[in-house]
């Protein structure tokens, strides 16, 4: 393949420094693409990202990665999952932390779904991190709902850690790692 750059469509800076932080230490660079996503209604992330991506070919600069991800809580039914944007937008993380008032069960789990798309061809990875909603927000590092997620294993959130601390765990860092292993194998990339 040879290319040392991957494009990122997204228009969400959290994504792109931590995209960055995990495919950096394989030799990428990543180069951040604004375009117009079709968004597929499915309860399946990879669905969505694979869609998005399949509407892209041709259109932007190969190799691009379309990345869907969400938070999905066990107590709710897996809510706010593929609406994650949508609801943090509307209700943040204080809404989320409203809804969960006096739950015993806090589980909850993060899923990322990477589309790359390579020589016109689409392939998927999934990642996931399961923890922990916490009682309060805590901590002002990473993006979204960072501050009330509590991985397991771990007493901080993610927004009370350090990029690559998330970035060892994450469920985009494990959705990238499996992409990245993929370009090894199958196409045996020089500069991974
Ligand atoms: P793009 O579509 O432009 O990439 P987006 O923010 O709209 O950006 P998504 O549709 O994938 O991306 O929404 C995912 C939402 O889920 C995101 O906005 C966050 O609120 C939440 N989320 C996903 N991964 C997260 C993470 O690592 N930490 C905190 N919140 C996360």
């Amino acid at each position: 393949m040879g290319a040392s750059v991957v494009y990122l469509v997204t228009k969400n800076a959290g994504k792109v420094r931590e995209v960055e932080a995990v495919l950096n230490k394989y030799g990428f660079s990543v180069s951040p693409i604004e375009a117009r996503k079709e968004e597929l209604q499915s309860d399946l992330l990879e669905h969505v990202a694979k869609y998005a991506a399949e509407q892209l070919i041709g259109k932007i600069p190969e190799p691009f990665i379309v990345e869907d991800s969400g938070l999905f809580i066990n107590i709710l039914n897996g809510f706010p999952g593929p609406y994650s944007a949508y609801v943090y937008k509307t209700i943040g993380t204080w809404g989320i932390l409203k809804l969960m008032e006096g739950a015993v069960d806090r589980g909850a789990k993060f899923v990322c779904a990477v589309a790359l798309c390579l020589n016109g061809r689409v392939h998927v990875f999934r990642g996931e991190v399961e923890g922990e909603i916490s009682i309060r927000a805590r901590g002002d590092a990473g993006f979204g709902f960072d501050p009330i997620f509590v991985p397991f294993g771990y007493s901080k959130t993610f927004a009370e850690m350090s990029i690559e601390e998330k970035c060892m765990i994450s469920h985009r860092a494990k959705a990238l790692q499996l992409m990245v292993n993929y370009l090894i194998q199958v196409y045996g990339v020089k500069n991974v």
